[in-house]
């Protein structure tokens, strides 16, 4: 007989939707969370985190008895650990969350049970990290309990849709601990399943964040080269991008998000001596901040005391309401430690409150009194924006776009000077 009871422990962003998605798919499932708030909300039938889709799901798991919150582990077929791995200040791995998420399961683990940790994870850590954490019951891993590592790779937005229908990575510490993820997930996986070692699955997931980071990085340094020789880069990527083997990304304020931006670092740690090329990405990455305050400056001058900016967009990314790690609020801070009087609006979070920071709820708002109107994130409604509309709005005549969200000729003909990250 297959899993009957699932005990997800983690209640984010990948948690919630795996253990409702379960629960809707027949298995009796307890989400756990250490957070009192969260499981308070959770069982009121609210939501502390929004995804489309989201709400009605869970309370769909919640109304059917299949899905249970409750503060701590329960005895369960099978485990599954969704914590957040966080980095410290040096940039190294916090793994703090998940060492006591496996801790919590040991007195409930016997014979046959699995374990899967999903958490994004250095290389190693389910082999090296958790197995002898979950021994401590007395019994092995792969040999009494199976083990594996299966890592989330959906793109927040459309969580709901892509946990079901992307290809699956599960990675056992033996083969027998794979099959019994892939029978797990099987559950409700549409995609096709990939079965591999624990380590492997680990590297797939570092390595496709790290692969974009570096590829975002390369689009970012093109933009300084095409700044520095006085071309377009969008029109010299466009071009590129004919070439049936090239796929530049685009350039922008810089990399963010609790992933890309983070992942990268956990094979510098591992590895500090063999990654010289996904330290320095994130280097360009994290600086691409300073590169649009000096676009900033030659747009108002060396000084920018006193200068009236509205900020649109504080988010990591366009169209999500998430401000993890965003290069939009860094340049922001930048601005204000240059002296900048900065008035900040993201549309997807309204009532944003951001230490040193002055936001706004509305665009009219930002665009008062304004003197220079910066554009980092690439929301619809911003794209969308008339030209000659805005210039009602504001006594600003400058546009900066990092980008490429404005059409310049547009723009000019409503009377705005336009500067564009990566044109020289
Ligand atoms: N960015 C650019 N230029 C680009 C593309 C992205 O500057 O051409 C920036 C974005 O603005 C953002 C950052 O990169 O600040 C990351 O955005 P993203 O859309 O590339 O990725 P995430 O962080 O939203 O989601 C990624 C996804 N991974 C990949 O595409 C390889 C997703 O599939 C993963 O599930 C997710 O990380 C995760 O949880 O790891």
């Amino acid at each position: 007989m297959g899993v009957q009871r699932v005990c997800v422990l983690g209640l984010g962003y990948i948690g919630l939707p795996t253990a409702s998605t379960f629960a809707t798919h027949g298995l009796q499932v307890t989400g756990v969370d250490v957070n009192a708030h969260v499981v308070e909300t959770l069982r009121e039938g609210h939501l502390h985190i929004q995804e489309p889709g989201l709400r009605t799901l869970v309370q769909a798991a919640l109304r059917s008895g299949k899905l249970v919150i409750a503060a701590k582990p329960e005895p369960a077929d099978a485990f599954i650990i969704a914590v957040p791995t966080p980095f410290y200040d040096d940039k190294r791995a916090d793994l703090s969350f998940v060492i006591s998420a496996a801790e919590s399961i040991v007195p409930h683990l016997k014979t046959g049970d699995l374990v899967v940790l999903e958490s994004t994870s250095p290389p190693l850590t389910t082999a090296r990290i958790v197995a002898p954490i979950l021994e401590r019951s007395g019994l092995k891993a792969g040999v009494d309990f199976h083990l594996c590592y299966s890592p989330e790779r959906v793109l927040p937005g459309q969580i709901l849709r892509e946990l079901v229908e992307n290809a699956r990575v599960i990675g056992g510490v033996t083969p027998a601990s794979a099959q019994a993820g892939r029978d797990l997930y099987s559950v409700f996986v549409t995609g096709e399943i990939f079965v591999t070692d624990s380590t492997t699955a680990e590297m797939v997931k570092l390595m496709e964040n790290t692969y974009r980071d570096v590829n975002v990085a390369i689009a970012n340094e093109f933009s300084r080269l095409a700044d520095r020789f006085g071309i377009d880069i969008w029109e010299a990527i466009s071009i590129a991008n004919h070439h049936p083997r090239v796929k530049i990304l685009n350039p922008g304020p810089g990399v963010g998000g609790h992933c890309i931006s983070v992942d990268p670092w956990f094979l510098v740690e591992a590895a500090p001596d063999i990654t010289p090329l996904i330290h320095m990405a994130r280097i360009v990455n994290d600086a691409q901040p300073e590169f649009v305050v000096e676009l900033v400056k030659r747009a108002m001058g060396e000084d920018l005391a006193g200068k009236r900016v509205a900020v649109l967009g504080l988010s990591y990314k366009a169209d999500v309401d998430d401000l993890r790690e965003s290069p939009a609020i860094e340049v922001a801070r930048l601005l204000v430690e240059a002296g900048c009087q900065v008035k900040a609006f993201e549309p997807c979070k309204p009532e944003a409150v951001i230490q040193g920071l002055t936001t706004v709820p509305t665009l009219e708002e930002a665009l008062t009194g304004a003197q220079v109107l910066l554009l980092l994130v690439g929301h619809k409604v911003f794209r969308a924006l008339n030209p000659q509309a805005v210039a009602q709005m504001t006594p600003a005549r400058v546009a900066i776009d990092t980008i490429n969200g404005w059409p310049d000729k547009e723009w000019q003909a409503a009377g705005f000077k336009v500067y564009r990250l990566g044109v020289g």
